[in-house]
């Protein structure tokens, strides 16, 4: 019966990833060996975010020096983790994270081929309410085999070999694509494993959902604004959309994903660029979009085409379900025009 299937024929995303790899015959095991040191760190960072309150609750946070690292605060110890797990698995050469300034280069005895841009621990602002978190990741391979250079990181979104993100909600979700489609996994903690519970994600081709932080609106341009005025106020006569704005990328995005609609961060008047990352925040949700059937467009051009110069740039970005995307460029284009 499927049902037992399920049960004793566990899919789990190490299984899934080897048997999505084995598909390359000249495939080492590299790549499957760095995604479980990526799955290792989300599996850290779980456990460590669901029992942040606890610590606190209990005023465990001081007493021994166990406890002492969740004083540390959560994105930085997340950081820690994650930089750690990535470089013993020697197979990455630069890392690039949210929280270090400048990028990671691994020591030569441990390097391997592989690029990995990362937000640790997004939204981490969130964290004292309650309201679900994310690690986010794009991994790139290098250039070609010599020194390397940030030049292996600057690279077009285009270029990622896989994408996803790790929602630490009510329960841990974890989102992939290595350029196959898109599947989720969700931490079973009595295994320890992540199961595959969300095969082939599509995004529905348009949604009822716009999801964006409406006390920008002040500074929006002239074609987000109408945008936005047209989610609210249909001129075609068609029901409005509904509004739903969590504030932490990995959930937005999450819920755009799973039930269609748009998410945007637009450039306003006081930030020009708007104020999501490309490398680890923009690339990876653009990625995973187009994966799913959707599209991620920056304002002026396809997300996954931009360039960037700098590890930290800034980007605007409208992505979610093809048509609904599709709407928001006419505008830009039509204002292209004028
Ligand atoms: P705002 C969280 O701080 C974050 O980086 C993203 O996770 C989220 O989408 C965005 O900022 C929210 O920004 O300006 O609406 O609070």
């Amino acid at each position: 019966h499927a049902a037992d299937a399920h049960r004793t024929d566990l899919m789990t995303i190490t299984r899934f990833v080897l048997n999505e790899q084995t598909k390359y015959p000249e495939s080492r095991g590299d790549f499957t060996i760095l995604l479980s040191h990526i799955v290792l760190g989300c599996k850290f960072v779980c456990t460590a975010v669901n029992k942040a309150g606890l610590a606190k609750l209990l005023g465990l946070a001081g007493e021994t020096n166990v406890q002492a690292s969740y004083q540390k605060k959560l994105d930085v110890l997340s950081n820690e983790v994650f930089i750690k797990a990535l470089v013993s698995s020697g197979r990455t050469c630069i890392l690039v994270s949210e929280e270090d300034e400048e990028a990671t280069f691994v020591e030569p005895a441990k390097r391997g081929k592989y690029c990995v841009v990362f937000d640790p621990l997004d939204g981490s602002s969130n964290i004292d309410c309650g309201v679900s978190i994310g690690t986010i990741f794009g991994i790139y391979m290098m250039k070609d085999a010599h020194e390397p250079t940030l030049d292996d990181v600057l690279q077009p979104g285009k270029n990622m070999l896989a994408a996803g993100y790790c929602m630490y909600g009510s329960s841990c979700t974890l989102v992939l694509s290595t350029g196959k489609g898109v599947n989720g996994f969700t931490l079973d903690p009595s295994l320890g494993e992540f199961i595959l519970t969300h095969p082939e994600i599509k995004i529905p081709k348009k949604g009822k959902i716009y999801s964006v932080n409406e006390g920008n609106a002040k500074n929006w341009d002239g074609p987000t604004s109408k945008y936005v005025e047209s989610c609210k106020f249909p001129e075609d006569g068609s029901s409005p959309k509904s509004l739903r704005y969590i504030g932490s990328m990995v959930a937005d995005v999450h819920r755009t994903l799973l039930y269609g609609g748009i998410f945007l961060y637009p450039a306003d008047k006081k930030s020009p660029n708007g104020k999501l990352r490309v490398l680890y925040e923009v690339f990876p949700m653009s990625f995973l979009m187009e994966q799913a059937g959707g599209q991620a467009f920056t304002g002026k051009e396809r997300a996954l085409d931009l360039v960037p110069t700098k590890i930290h740039e800034r980007a605007p970005i409208f992505l979610g379900s093809y048509d609904d995307v599709e709407e928001i460029k006419k505008l830009y284009a039509a204002e292209e025009k004028n």
